[in-house]
C-alpha cells in the first residue's frame, strides 16, 4: 500500500500520538451528516478499535437510513437520549468548519478535553488543539486515511468500503471539481482491498421511494431562470412523502446545473412554513461558499448550503440580490 501520509507528515504524527495517549474519545460531526461525515466518523472509530481504545459516536441529527447498509452504522448514537459511558478526554469533531457545526454536541465537550479538528471545509476555524485542516482534499475521510497508514492497521473490505463511499460522496459521484488525481488513485486502492462500486451505487443512488421521484418532478416544474440563464433556482415546499417521511433531495439540484448556460443554481427546500434550507451550485467562476456566508450558511466554493426565513418570493429576491453582485 502506498503511504500517502507525507503530505500532512507532522499533524498526522501528533494526532496519532495524542490518539495513542488518551483514551475515552467522542467522535462527532456536522449536524445533517452526509456521506463523507458518516464515513469519516466510522473510519477514525476503526483506527481507535485498532489502538484499543475506548469511544463512542455521538452526534446531533439521525443518520439517513439510505446509509444502514455501511459496516459500523449501528455504532453511532444520536445525543437526544444517550449517556455517553465515561467524560471523554479527547473529542475528534470531522467534516465540520466550526464547532457551531455539530450541533448541540458542542454543549458536552469537557473543558478540558483536547480537540482534534479534520477537516476540508474553506474558513475552518482552527479550533482544536490539534488541527488537519487541507482545502485541496475531495473528503474528510481521504484524511483521515492518512491516519490509518500511519498507524499500519489492515485495510479490511469494510473499511475500504466506507471510504469509497465517503469519497464517492463528497466528489458527487467523481464528478465535482475536487476529484483529483490521489482522490480516483485512493478508490482505486480501495477497489482493489474489496469495495464494490456497484453495491455502494445501488444503495446510496437507486433505492428511492417512488414519492421521492414525484417530488424531484414538483421541484423541476418551478424551474426558473434569471439573468439571460446565467442563473437557475427550484423549489419545493412540501417536503414530505406520503408515509410523513422527509423527501430524500439529494441530487435534485443536479439537474438545473445540466442547463447549458448556466452558472449558478439554487434550490429551496421549505422545511416548514416560512424557514427555507437553501442549496447552492456552480460550475466555474462564482464562490457560492461566499454567497451562503451572506445568510449565515456555508461550504465550499462550488457547493454550499444556508437556511433563510421569509415567504418563498422574499428569500428568492434576496438570494438574487447576493448572487447578482458576484456574477
Ligand atoms: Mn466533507
Amino acid at each position: 500500500m502506498t503511504n500517502a501520509s507525507g503530505r500532512h507528515a507532522e499533524a498526522v504524527k501528533s494526532i496519532l500520538s495524542f490518539l495513542i495517549e488518551y483514551d475515552d474519545v467522542l467522535i462527532t460531526t456536522h449536524v445533517k451528516p452526509d456521506g463523507d461525515s458518516i464515513s469519516s466518523v466510522l473510519c477514525l472509530a476503526c483506527l481507535l478499535d485498532h489502538l484499543g481504545k475506548r469511544y463512542q459516536i455521538v452526534l446531533d441529527d439521525a443518520v439517513p437510513s439510505k446509509f444502514d447498509f455501511l459496516p459500523g452504522i449501528e455504532s453511532i448514537h444520536r445525543l437526544n437520549g444517550f449517556t455517553i459511558p465515561f467524560s471523554p478526554r479527547a473529542v475528534a469533531v470531522l467534516d465540520a468548519a466550526g464547532l457551531d457545526r455539530i450541533g448541540r454536541v458542542a454543549e458536552i465537550i469537557p473543558a478540558g478535553a483536547g480537540i482534534v479538528n479534520i477537516d476540508h471545509h474553506p474558513g475552518n476555524g482552527s479550533f482544536g488543539a490539534f488541527n488537519l485542516v487541507d482545502e485541496t482534499e475531495s473528503s474528510t475521510v481521504e484524511i483521515v486515511c492518512e491516519l490509518l497508514k500511519e498507524s499500519r492497521m489492515v485495510f479490511s473490505p469494510d473499511l475500504a468500503f466506507l471510504v469509497y463511499t465517503g469519497v464517492m460522496c463528497d466528489t458527487g459521484r467523481f464528478l465535482f471539481p475536487n476529484t483529483t488525481d490521489r482522490s480516483l488513485e485512493l478508490c482505486a486502492e480501495m477497489v482493489r482491498l474489496g469495495a464494490d462500486p456497484v453495491r455502494i451505487a445501488l444503495h446510496l443512488y437507486y433505492q428511492k421511494n417512488p414519492d421521492t421521484i414525484r417530488a424531484m418532478g414538483r421541484a423541476l416544474s418551478t424551474l426558473e431562470l434569471h439573468f439571460d440563464g446565467r442563473v437557475s433556482s427550484i423549489v419545493l415546499d412540501n417536503v414530505y412523502c406520503q408515509g410523513g417521511e422527509i423527501v430524500d433531495t439529494e441530487g435534485f439540484i443536479d439537474y438545473p446545473l445540466m442547463i447549458e448556460g448556466t452558472e449558478v443554481i439554487f434550490f429551496m427546500l421549505e422545511q416548514e412554513p416560512g424557514l427555507f434550507r437553501v442549496s447552492f451550485r456552480s460550475k466555474h467562476q462564482v464562490d457560492v461558499n461566499a454567497v451562503a456566508q451572506t445568510f449565515g450558511g456555508g461550504g465550499h466554493t462550488r457547493a454550499s448550503g444556508c437556511r433563510i426565513k421569509g415567504t418563498a418570493s422574499e428569500v428568492k429576491q434576496n438570494i438574487l440580490k447576493v448572487i447578482e453582485s458576484h456574477l
